[in-house]
């Protein structure tokens, strides 16, 4: 059986229940930390020293790291589908991932949605939010112009390549932030709605964070 610990609310765990949903696994769900706790007892500890959702049991095998989760579960349960047994293929969902954690995650995630969103109005920094808002806009045209020839990130199906970056766009196209028309991210964001599995996992109203500091 597949155990998930993780707020439904966490950014990162919404990756891993939207890949869940495609993959159609069952699993148990034990919602953690933010006002669920959880993260500070010795027994989360001993499954992740980092203290943070989300993580996994599967039969046994224990997995943290969002990113880690995906990459295993795919290779578990996925038989190719989402992340390829060829290298060069797999490469294509990786390097998205990658980019995803280390470009467009601390720019949206961290100087966005944090600096704007979870931060109280009397303590936003307006000039770095301003500067993160122009930094997103960039990666989505970025985004933009890969999009314009194939459906998804990866090319013609939905891979790991998707999840990351996919899993921006509920929060990025609810925002009120200023954004530059992208046509061919927004086409993406409409074909990732029409799957329940996303539906689901990652467009989870996100209003109880406004404001909110804490985790
Ligand atoms: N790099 C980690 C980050 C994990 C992380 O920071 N998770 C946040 C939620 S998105 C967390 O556990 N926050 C503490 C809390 O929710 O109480 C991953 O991708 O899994």
């Amino acid at each position: 059986m597949l155990t998930v610990w993780g707020r439904r609310s966490s950014f990162n765990v919404q990756k891993v229940m939207w890949l869940i949903g495609e993959l159609g696994l069952e699993h148990r769900h034990i919602p953690a930390g933010g006002e669920f706790g959880k993260l500070d007892t010795p027994d989360f500890a001993a499954m992740n020293p980092m203290r943070r959702v989300p993580v996994i049991d599967d039969d046994g095998t224990i997995v943290w790291e969002s990113h880690a989760i995906l990459r295993y579960l795919a290779a578990r349960h996925g038989k190719g589908r989402f992340w390829s047994d060829d290298p060069p293929e797999r490469s294509q969902a990786d390097r998205w991932m990658d980019w995803s954690q280390t470009a467009l995650q601390p720019d949206f995630l961290l100087g966005v949605f944090w600096g704007f969103y979870r931060t109280p109005e009397p303590q936003r920094d307006w000039p770095a939010i301003r500067r993160k808002i122009a930094r997103c806009a960039e990666h989505f045209q970025l985004l933009d112009s890969v999009l314009a020839d194939r459906p998804y990130l990866g090319g013609d199906a939905l891979t790991l390549a998707d999840i990351p970056a996919g899993t921006a766009l509920y929060r990025y196209f609810e925002l009120e932030i200023e954004r530059p028309p992208v046509r061919h991210v927004e086409a993406w964001y409409r074909r990732l709605q029409e799957r329940p599995a996303y539906r689901a996992g990652v467009m989870v109203p996100f209003g109880e964070l406004r404001g909110r500091l804490d985790p």
